[in-house]
């Protein structure tokens, strides 16, 4: 009997994890789409690089039990919302709300939810827009709705979030005083960076950030 609750277990999660893994599959697409249209048809590329994740079982298990979530798979699917998670890096603060803007319309993305950390930042300094979907994904048994986190943020943010989630692994969360105001500081000088670059930039290319086509450059990953 055991054994049976053990492989039921297993296939169980599989498919758990299949079913986030194609959620995000469909986003990539869209992401795909958008940037080879804005290359093509724009000759601009307002997103600079694009990573994705399904959570693995295990990460999944210790945020539930953190917030005191039930950790059966049907709980897990409705409270943890980034189990898909995708993190979209753009050039400019105003490429981030045209991308949120443009995937976020599209008809078969439901918003569930939206965190603008980019007008307000987190007290440490954080910013991103953050963006809780789902989206369908058509299944041979039928079609399931899937939550997939969407993280869009500028270069000079990601630079930062990186750098801040090793320092907060590294200390495992009890981050000496010192290295948080140092890092606050950097979050401000990031966002001073983001600030001149988007200026610089609308004075060279006009508000709408349009690149002319003989100085396109269309970068790919
Ligand atoms: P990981 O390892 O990136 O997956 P919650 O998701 O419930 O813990 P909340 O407030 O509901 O928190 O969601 P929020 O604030 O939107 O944060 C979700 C994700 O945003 C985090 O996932 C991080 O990826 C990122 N994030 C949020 N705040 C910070 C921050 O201060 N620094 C950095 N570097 N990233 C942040 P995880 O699961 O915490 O981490």
């Amino acid at each position: 009997e055991r054994l049976a609750f053990m492989s039921r277990f297993r296939a169980d999660i599989t498919r758990f994890q299949m079913e986030h893994q194609f959620a995000v599959d469909e986003m990539l697409t869209k992401v795909t789409i958008l940037r080879q249209e804005f290359a093509h048809l724009h000759h601009y590329n307002p997103i600079e690089h694009v990573t994705s994740r399904v959570k693995a079982p295990e990460s999944m298990l210790r945020k539930a039990i953190r917030k005191g979530i039930t950790p059966d798979l049907e709980t897990i699917r409705s409270e943890l919302t980034d189990i898909a998670g995708i993190r979209i890096t753009c050039s400019f603060i105003a490429d981030t709300y045209r991308i949120l803007d443009t995937l976020t319309s599209q008809d078969d993305v439901r918003v569930l939810e939206i965190k603008d950390y980019i007008t307000n930042p987190k007290p440490n300094g954080y910013k991103s827009l953050h963006a809780i979907v789902s989206i369908p994904i058509f299944l041979s048994t039928g079609p399931v709705d899937v939550t997939v986190e969407l993280q869009i943020r500028t270069v000079a943010m990601d630079f930062w979030a990186t750098l801040e989630h090793k320092i907060f692994y590294k200390y495992d969360g009890d981050v000496p005083q010192e290295l948080i105001d140092e890092l606050t500081d950097a979050a401000r000088t990031a966002t001073e960076l983001d600030e001149r670059m988007e200026r610089l930039h609308s004075e060279i290319h006009g508000a709408n950030g349009v690149i002319d086509t003989t100085t396109a450059h269309v970068g790919e990953d």
